[in-house]
């Protein structure tokens, strides 16, 4: 069994060290605000007021806080102790932002690892639940039995943004999906049907069309649009139109499908009418080059 810290008792970090205690690991924990460690303390955690001695304390210490600026500031606090120390650090932010901490904590002699959590706290310790690593490949081999408790745990590579880049690009996925179950449901609600009596119809449809997404895959992954298209950007800028046009016509917003009619729109007009609508992702990728 471990000797794990966890720093940082929000919704996040209390799941975490509820299920490194499950595990029957010795948990200490530490948070900025005292008084949220009740239960896990009754269940035989202990907790400490100084992030520094939660770190010095422990085998491996997993920082889960609101951002970077949080993180950064506790770990700058703790300093002085984490020479010789391993950190994983689960707290959302950019990759710069995980690049910046992974260059500072190795320059300190503290091995890193950065990771996303793509769960939701009741799903952690759950089938579903996954957690995306990278940084130090030594960290995570080291700590990987104790980890996958948590989760799935996926190590993507040495370079201590590649967590944070994928996780970030995941919740985008999720945002986009989110966007047009919204959009969909107001068309619809603008004539009094539910969102739950919709769904059964919406669900099944966005399930289907999942099976379109390897085709597009390949066509972005070859830059080739113009291969095997049945339904062509130009057909899909009219309907995209209509449905914008049937959306006013219904009083509601267009804002969530705005700006993807004026990227097929541009796309179309550029002369890639008859190619696929995979072809818009080369206005939208590579923006500085
Ligand atoms: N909850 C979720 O669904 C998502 C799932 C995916 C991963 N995210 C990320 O996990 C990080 C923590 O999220 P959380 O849900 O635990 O967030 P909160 O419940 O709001 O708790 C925030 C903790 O951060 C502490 N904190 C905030 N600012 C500071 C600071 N300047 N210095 C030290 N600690 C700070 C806060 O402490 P306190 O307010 O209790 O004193 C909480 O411990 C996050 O990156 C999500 O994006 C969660």
């Amino acid at each position: 069994m471990a000797n794990i810290s966890v720093l940082g008792l929000g919704a996040m970090g209390q799941a975490l060290a509820a299920r490194f205690l499950q595990q029957g690991h010795s948990v200490t924990l530490w948070n900025r605000t005292a008084g949220k460690a009740g239960f896990l303390v009754a269940k035989g955690a202990r907790e400490i007021s100084s992030a520094a001695d939660a770190i010095a304390s422990s085998d491996v210490a997993v920082i889960c806080l609101l951002d970077y600026t949080a993180s950064n500031s506790v770990l700058d606090s703790a300093a002085s102790v984490l020479a010789g120390r391993a950190v994983v650090n689960l707290t959302n932010g950019t990759p710069a932002q995980a690049r910046a901490t992974a260059e500072r904590l190795e320059s300190l002699g503290t091995a890193y690892l950065d990771g996303g959590i793509m769960a939701t706290p009741p799903m952690i310790g759950g089938e579903h639940a996954l957690i995306l690593y990278s940084g130090s490949k030594a960290t995570f081999e080291a700590h990987v039995g104790t980890l996958e408790a948590l989760g799935a745990a996926t190590y993507l590579g040495a370079d201590a943004g590649l967590a944070s880049l994928h996780d970030l690009a995941l919740l985008s996925g999720m945002y986009g999906l989110f966007a047009g179950f919204f959009h969909a449901t107001a068309l619809v609600g603008s004539e009094g049907i539910g969102a739950s009596a919709f769904l059964k119809l919406l669900g099944p449809w966005m399930t289907a069309m999942m099976g379109e997404l390897p085709g597009y895959a390949e066509k972005i992954d070859t830059g080739r649009h113009g291969v095997n298209v049945a339904s062509n950007l130009a057909m899909q800028t009219a309907a995209l139109e209509n449905i914008l046009t049937a959306t006013r016509e219904q009083g509601v917003a267009t804002d969530l499908l705005d700006p993807m009619l004026d990227l097929f729109r541009k796309r179309d007009g550029a002369g890639h009418g008859n190619e696929d609508i995979s072809g818009v992702l080369e206005l939208i990728r590579s923006r500085n080059s």
